[in-house]
């Protein structure tokens, strides 16, 4: 498959909003959207109403990381906004997974589930069939900027194994530090899916033509792809 790439609007300048979009628009697979309630994660990004508002100017798929304690309550203002998919974390969901991930395909949306640092493979194996895509932090959630965790290319591996064994579906998205000190494991490892935000995409450069072009320069040198 070839590598898609997500850029995480929460790196990008806002203010600059429009005439970015107008350039990813042509460039980028998907736009990751962070949603944090405070409480899950220490912080607070984007939202329903911010959604609602992008999805206007966007021209590629709305993907919504839910960062929440109670991911089901944002489920239909996602839904309404203009989400394509609705990805909740499985430490918030695993009491009523399957619930959860019914409902949000009930509403045409996919599904995706996301898996912090310190949470086994195992932990959603029960579910793994029924979803779209798959997330593996390689930071803990809520912060750009930090520190790539190693010990998590072996969770990908494992992901992609599984993939492969039992035909699953699910694309193997990595969030966190992804940049060209990373790029060429995390490809190895398995990752489909790339979320670009601040040291792989908008620090590159003030021109995000130019950042963009230096970060496919970077994932293309550093990959056998
Ligand atoms: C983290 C958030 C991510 C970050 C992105 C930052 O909770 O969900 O989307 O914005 O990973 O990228 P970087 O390159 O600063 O780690």
């Amino acid at each position: 498959m070839k590598p898609k790439f997500s850029p995480s609007l929460m790196c990008m300048d806002l203010l600059e909003i429009k005439e970015q979009t107008q350039i990813l628009n042509n460039l980028c697979d998907f736009y990751h959207i962070d949603i944090m309630d405070g409480h899950f994660v220490k912080n607070i990004t984007l939202s329903p109403d911010f959604v609602s508002a992008f999805s206007k100017i966007a021209r590629k798929p709305i993907d919504c990381h839910l960062m929440v304690e109670h991911p089901d309550d944002f489920i239909e203002p996602l839904v309404n906004a203009g989400a394509a998919f609705i990805c909740p974390h499985a430490e918030t969901i695993n009491k009523d997974a399957f619930r959860i991930i019914n409902k949000i395909k009930s509403f045409g949306c996919k599904a995706g589930v996301v898996l912090n640092p310190a949470t086994p493979l195992s932990f959603v194996e029960y579910y793994l069939e029924h979803i779209d895509k798959l997330t593996i932090m390689t930071v803990d959630p809520g912060f750009a900027g930090q520190p790539f965790i190693p010990q998590m290319l072996e969770k990908i591996a494992q992901a992609k194994e599984l993939k492969e064994k039992y035909d699953f579906k699910y694309l193997i998205e990595v969030e966190g530090s992804c940049s060209e000190k990373t790029f060429g494991s995390l490809y190895n490892a398995g990752t489909e899916v790339f979320i670009v935000g601040t040291s792989g995409l908008f620090s590159k450069d003030k021109d995000l033509t130019k950042a963009w072009e230096i970060m496919q320069n970077e994932f293309y040198s550093s990959t056998t792809v």
